[in-house]
């Protein structure tokens, strides 16, 4: 699919990065969302919840740590949540003493992050939800400490624009006080983009980083779409990646049953290939900076997985653009080479539809071997003003070796 601009082009090619939720939420096991909602089943009191930003004390925090799992993962980019809905910095801001360097960390968590993904070689994205509960001027739920924030739903222009004003300002803090930032993830869209001034911010941000990719969370802001927790049966025309969680939350929690497997979350990743799209796997740590286990496993597998054939995702493209492909498993698709992902190894024939060309050979990616295969085609026509496509249904034998 076509780059947004030049410099953007990366993120049609990654197809896999890993998305970070953290903050002082992890001290409770709490997700990042809800413990501040009155109706929320982990719901805190405020001054309970704000006190977690001084007990939030990440002794192990090794930054390079992170950007190296996800570096043996495979991924392509890094996306840690500057700042989540309960508004607390995990930067350094001119706007509000709730932040990394003013609280319990006593530190930019921010900077070391940046610098040890791009020295990883990876791209550096940072979440940046436009929700702010700490924030006096947000109109929503109050939890500030003796700050009355506006009714709940009330809509106070003076005070919107008050808040709006912190949040350009912090927005201009993270893209100039850390260097190069290729990509920023916006969350909850919610108002239009009249209230947030849309076309302002996004012309604030390429200014002063004319390559940077963003989601489209801020409403018409936005290179690429953002399905949440599943995979479209029909992916978006653009560009898309879906974020998911490997558990059952996006912030830190030590319940290690609640994990998908690994082929699990590997064929999430092949099918999200499979349609032009990236997946942001979500990684929690806890209030320490230590990764869960059954979280660095699963990305030790996928990074296994993709040190061999990551080939067939990495810069590919969706092979059908019309029907999803009629064999075994994802199809994805490279110039005229097409690579089939066969979830079971056939001992029967694999029908691939492919708009035209022959088979040339047939290769096991794992190791570059020449398999035996017999190709019947079987031309078809689809249904109405299509026009015509091949069926080569393709007999492979797959040496038993690899039948494991
Ligand atoms: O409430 C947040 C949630 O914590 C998480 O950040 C996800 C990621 O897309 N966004 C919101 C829920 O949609």
């Amino acid at each position: 699919m076509k780059a947004v601009h030049p410099q953007a082009q990366w993120f049609d090619e990654a197809r896999f990065g890993v998305f970070i939720h953290w903050g002082p939420y992890a001290l409770r096991e709490i997700e990042a969302s809800w413990p501040l909602m009155p109706h929320s089943r982990q719901h805190l009191d405020v001054e309970t919840y704000e006190s977690l930003a001084d007990e939030f004390h990440p002794t192990s925090y090794n930054p390079r740590e992170w950007a190296q799992h996800a570096k043996e993962a495979g991924a392509k980019y890094v996306v840690l949540t500057a700042k989540h809905h309960d508004g607390f910095c995990l930067f350094d801001t001119a706007t509000t003493d709730y932040c990394a360097t003013k609280r319990g960390p006593q530190q930019d968590l921010i900077a070391p992050y940046v610098e040890a993904v791009r020295e990883a070689g990876l791209k550096v994205g940072l979440y940046f939800t436009t929700i702010d509960w700490h924030d006096p001027d947000f109109a929503t739920i109050p939890i500030s400490k003796g700050i009355q924030s506006p009714k709940p739903n009330t809509y106070d222009p003076a005070r919107w624009w008050q808040f709006h004003k912190r949040f350009m300002e912090q927005l201009r803090e993270l893209l100039t006080h850390y260097g190069r930032i290729d990509l920023i993830w916006f969350d909850v869209p919610g108002f239009g983009a009249d209230r947030w001034r849309s076309s302002e911010v996004k012309q604030m941000m390429l200014n002063l980083q004319p390559h940077l990719v963003i989601n489209d969370r801020l409403p018409d802001v936005g290179d690429y779409e953002t399905p949440e927790q599943f995979v479209p049966t029909h992916p978006p025309d653009g560009w898309w990646e879906t974020c998911m969680t490997m558990n059952h939350q996006w912030a830190y929690h030590s319940d290690a049953s609640t994990y998908k497997s690994e082929v699990t979350l590997l064929d999430t990743l092949l099918e999200v290939a499979s349609k032009g799209g990236n997946l942001l796997l979500n990684v929690g740590p806890g209030p320490d900076g230590t990764w869960p286990e059954e979280a660095i496993e699963r990305l030790q597998r996928i990074g296994a997985w993709l040190a061999h054939s990551g080939d067939s995702i990495y810069g590919t493209q969706r092979v059908v653009e019309h029907y999803p492909p009629c064999f075994y498993g994802p199809m994805t698709r490279k110039g005229n080479t097409i690579y089939l992902h066969l979830r079971e190894i056939p001992r029967f024939p694999v029908e691939v539809r492919e708009l035209g060309g022959q088979v040339k050979s047939v290769k096991l990616l794992k190791t570059g071997e020449e398999l035996a295969y017999k190709v019947e085609e079987i031309f078809g026509h689809l249904s109405g003003t299509e026009g015509r496509y091949s069926v080569n249904r393709i007999w492979i034998d797959v040496p038993a070796e690899f039948c494991d």
